[in-house]
């Protein structure tokens, strides 16, 4: 007879079924720089990436287009300066407070 358990549980091993975290690490809307809060300088890599510059920072694109109009301007760099200020920006408190 054929033991099949050692391979069901080299299956098991790899899939990691059970270290799903309890809180899953979730990117706050507009915190460019991804240090857990939103800030000017959030809104000037915002705004450097808006132009060209700092293309290569791996920043998704749902955390940086507040707007959500599908394009990274400076639009979303002055949504995000403004909110660092405590100025009310729907967009990102909306998303915010989504949780
Ligand atoms: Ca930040
Ligand atoms: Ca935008």
């Amino acid at each position: 007879m054929v033991d099949t358990d050692y391979v069901t549980s080299d299956n098991d091993f790899e899939t990691d079924s059970d270290e799903t975290p309890d809180t899953p690490v979730r990117p706050i809307v507009g915190d460019a720089d991804l240090d857990g809060s939103v800030t000017s300088a959030d809104a000037l890599i915002v705004l450097r990436i808006s132009i060209g510059l700092d293309a290569d920072i791996n920043v998704p694109e749902a955390v940086i287009d507040v707007d959500k109009d599908g394009a990274v301007t400076s639009a979303d760099a002055l949504d995000i300066l403004r909110f660092s200020v405590g100025i009310p920006v729907g967009e990102i408190a909306a998303a915010i407070k989504t949780d």
